[in-house]
């Protein structure tokens, strides 16, 4: 294949409306962005700030700074920033103006991605649930009650960020802006609808109209792009991907460094080889800005911050790991890749070029030619053969199966994607090994499910089995479905319930039945379990829990959660005929727990007096445990190990660290068999590979962020445990690590650190593989790699 030389085009300057002297312009052409007047090769890696604390920031910054990133990238969290209508919340890991002046502070530039749709794996995909309240309310079409909203958002963050100079026509940071996200493939499910057509253009007509002075983007929006917005690429590769025009530049807004991982799944991995490769050839074929989703993934504090089902680590695989901590190889390569690129830039962006496949279409030769100098790309997509790749000037180039090899000269191979020459650490992680807090002193106090045992009280009654969302408006994720019903007699009955999930438990006249929760990702779920009525008036109390809403897919918000509709049933077990059906009894409704109405989590001093010590009931549902333990020392994260608990929430010193479910063992998938970085890595079917975690808790450790501590004084630790488990393991000795529940210090570094002494210097050593050796949390693959470097 041969592509025609890049003829100049228009090059189309978009004047910044709040432009000052000191102020960016900001443009692009038909090869790349172009910032006061250059073209500039751009390399950017996604950082969400509600998925970090502020005092971690600076870090993530810097360490992405320093991997060779000129721009850091992140979403609009609507939901976390607009928790109730017009109500506020711009603080802490949601101060959105710090976050980009860090990025600033750093020298970098930034990318703004508004949405405010999000996706990104977020509780409905960032909307806020009060949005369905509004009367009329259709999500992300053209409607009125949407589009208002929509707008009154984006410009209050727009203002927000203009009011703080952030824009780059300012002085500030920000070079690029998104609006609306991934719309293409709801245009596709709706077979291009004309209302998500309608949608989409006035989406780009309200982004131009808020006048930032710097261009507007959209991702994944292939088809019917509106005229004055960028498309760009989401994906694993983006090499066979190009703009709808010939006057944009090629740019790529996610390349997945990794994948997100769910309560059922094993723990993903991209190597740093396959990546590599994907960069390596989207610049090849004339990329000019790509970023990394995620380059630090970090963690879903708190209940409204992970997607359905989405663990509480978004890890994501990243070059930075959950705790900020640098994960190699993958983060040493890709620096070592931007490098080269980085020396490359003029060339790339201005040079002509020409690409030639060499017998096949799986290996390819780029050449830019620019004055007297010339750059070659030679990518060869076997996956199976090296190839040998004999070049104009006679020399021949020995390419290994699926890599890119660069020659900044078109002679000497600077880099070939495969080969890994970044210094790579022995990073052995496991967290609890050393500074542990021992012995746990724990007490408890019961979740008071007395009043939710009866229908008596409530919200208010229907005859009919509602919605969750719309019934709880998400303020929690519990709801209640009370009824109650007069018997004669005893009778033995199987109690069905058909529910939308995602979890359910089940109490008759007071006592639990049973409990049950989506499996394998579904959520729609029949319960059947064995009751016994008594004569006169029994009780049914059913408690649905979501964990996390939708927030991927077309009329992603219409998807129900709860029992909507059931139906809910007595059946005889003899008979098995319906002895009762109660979907239209009257039922009576309330979100929320007792101890979240009385934010127990907060350990408040009214409540101290209610904590129970002595002996400490294990494996008893809906229990609150309260200890308090001493900061390890240092400045290392902390990371919790909450193995042998089952499904709660954990709290310390107030704040959320998240949903835990170390009860919940991840599927066995054939991707932890397999682990070739030669061949398409995906994140389904046979492109899974190098999974790890199989058949283990999904996730056991829980990240402690250091601001979250308080130094040289008591920090309490609250979980609230739902289902049933055991804290006390913490107490046992510090031997049986694994299966403990503890705070202590994830302190990877300094592990590794002995090792490596051990061995440097010396022309053999040895690793002893203990206990201490064993995969945790975080660890880079949850494979111990030994990679001596000479
Ligand atoms: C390119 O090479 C030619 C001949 O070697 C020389 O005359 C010319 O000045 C060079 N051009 C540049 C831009 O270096
Ligand atoms: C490529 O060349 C090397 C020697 O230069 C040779 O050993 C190797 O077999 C060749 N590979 C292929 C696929 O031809
Ligand atoms: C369960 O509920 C879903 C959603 O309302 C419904 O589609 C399905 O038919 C029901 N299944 C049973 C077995 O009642
Ligand atoms: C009971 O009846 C239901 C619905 O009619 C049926 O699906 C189920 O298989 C029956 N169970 C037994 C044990 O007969
Ligand atoms: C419950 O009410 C709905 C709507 O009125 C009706 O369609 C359904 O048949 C009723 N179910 C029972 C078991 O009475
Ligand atoms: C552009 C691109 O690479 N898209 C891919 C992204 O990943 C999904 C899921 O693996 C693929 O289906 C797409 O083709």
């Amino acid at each position: 294949m041969e592509r025609v030389s890049w003829q100049p085009l228009a090059l189309l300057l978009l004047a910044a409306a709040a432009a000052v002297a000191s102020g960016t312009e900001v443009g692009y052409d038909g090869r790349s962005m172009v910032i006061d007047g250059e073209r500039r090769l751009l390399i950017s890696g996604s950082i969400h700030y509600p998925r970090s604390t502020p005092e971690m920031w600076p870090d993530l910054i810097r360490k992405a700074k320093e991997g060779g990133l000129d721009a850091i990238e992140t979403y609009v969290f609507w939901n976390g920033h607009e928790p109730r209508r017009r109500q506020y919340n711009f603080e802490g890991s949601y101060d959105i103006v710090r976050f980009f002046k860090e990025v600033q502070d750093a020298g970098m530039y930034a990318i703004l991605r508004i949405g405010p749709y999000i996706c990104g794996e977020w509780n409905y995909g960032g909307l806020p649930a009060w949005l369905r309240d509004i009367s009329g309310m259709q999500f992300r079409m053209h409607n009125n009650p949407f589009e208002q909203e929509m707008e009154t958002f984006t410009t209050l963050i727009v203002d927000k960020l203009k009011e703080a100079k952030m824009f780059a026509g300012q002085g500030g940071p920000i070079i690029l802006s998104q609006i609306e996200n991934e719309y293409g493939n709801v245009m596709d499910k709706l077979n291009n609808d004309e209302s998500a057509s309608e949608y989409i253009h006035w989406c780009a007509a309200m982004a131009n109209k808020q006048n930032v002075g710097v261009p507007w983007i959209m991702c994944q929006q292939d088809q019917d792009v509106p005229p004055n917005v960028i498309n760009t690429c989401n994906g694993f590769y983006c090499h066979d991907w190009f703009p709808k025009r010939t006057d944009i530049p090629k740019i790529w807004t996610e390349n997945w460094t990794g994948w997100f991982k769910a309560w059922d799944k094993p723990d993903f991995h991209r190597s740093a080889e396959d990546i590599a490769f994907s960069v390596a050839m989207f610049f090849q074929t004339r990329g000019s800005l790509q970023n990394y989703y995620m380059y630090h993934g970090g963690t879903n504090f708190g209940r409204t911050s992970g997607g359905p089902y989405i663990t509480t680590s978004y890890d994501y695989d990243a070059p930075l790991d959950e705790y900020g901590k640098i994960r190699q190889p993958k983060y040493g390569h890709l620096k070592d890749l931007h490098n080269v690129l980085k020396s490359m830039e003029k060339i790339l962006l201005h040079g002509d070029y020409k690409d030639t496949t060499m017998g096949n279409t799986n290996v390819m030769v780029t050449k830019y030619t620019l004055d007297n100098s010339s750059a070659c790309f030679i990518s060869n997509k076997f996956d199976d053969k090296e190839v040998n790749v004999t070049l104009d000037d006679g020399a021949t180039h020995v390419v290994p199966a699926w890599s890119v090899s660069i020659l900044p000269d078109c002679k000497t191979v600077a880099y070939n994607s495969a080969k890994i020459k970044t210094q790579t650490s022995v990073m052995v992680k496991r967290p609890g090994v050393e500074t542990v807090t021992d012995g746990l002193a724990w007490s408890w106090m019961p979740e008071n499910l007395h009043p939710f045992m009866t229908d008596e009280k409530g919200n208010f009654r229907k005859n009919e089995l509602l919605e969750q969302i719309a019934t709880s408006g998400d303020q929690s994720d519990y709801l209640w479905y009370r009824t109650s019903l007069e018997h004669k007699g005893e009778s033995n009955y199987k109690l069905h319930v058909n529910t939308t999930g995602h979890e359910l438990y089940a109490f008759v006249n007071g006592k639990l039945v049973g409990r049950h929760y989506a499996p394998n990702g579904g959520f729609v779920f029949q319960m059947e379990t064995p009751v016994k009525l008594h004569s006169g008036k029994n009780y049914i109390s059913l408690l649905s829990a979501t964990i996390g809403l939708k927030n991927y897919g077309a009329l992603f918000e219409m998807m129900p959660a709860g029992i909507v509709g059931g139906p809910v049933k007595l059946v005889d077990t003899v008979t098995n005929t319906t002895a009762y059906d109660l979907s239209n009894s009257s039922w009576s409704y309330k979100a929320g727990l007792a101890g979240e109405y009385r934010e127990t989590h907060l350990d408040k001093a009214k409540d101290r007096s209610q904590w129970r010590g002595g002996t400490i009931p294990v494996h008893r549902p809906f229990t609150w445990y309260k200890a308090t333990f001493e900061a390890p020392t240092g400045e290392e994260p902390v990371v919790a190990d909450l193995l042998g608990l089952g499904k709660g929430v954990v709290w310390v010193n107030g704040n959320n660290l998240g949903r835990y479910w170390p009860s919940y063992v991840a599927a066995d998938m054939d991707g932890c068999r397999r682990c070739d970085y030669r061949g398409t890595f995906m994140a389904d079917g046979d492109g899974q590979k190098c999974l790890t975690g199989c058949n283990e808790p999904s996730q056991r450790f829980y990240h402690v962020p250091r601001s979250f501590l308080k130094a040289g004084e008591p920090n309490t630790m609250v979980l609230f445990e739902e289902a049933g488990g055991d804290p006390t393991r913490a107490s046992a000795s510090r031997a049986a690590s694994a299966a403990r529940t503890r705070a202590a210090s994830a302190s990877p570094r300094q592990r590794w650190r002995r090792s490596r002494a051990a061995c440097v210097g010396k022309e053999s050593c040895t690793v002893r593989h203990t206990e201490d050796f064993r995969a945790g949390s975080g660890c880079d693959s949850g494979v111990l790699t030994v990679q001596a470097t000479c």
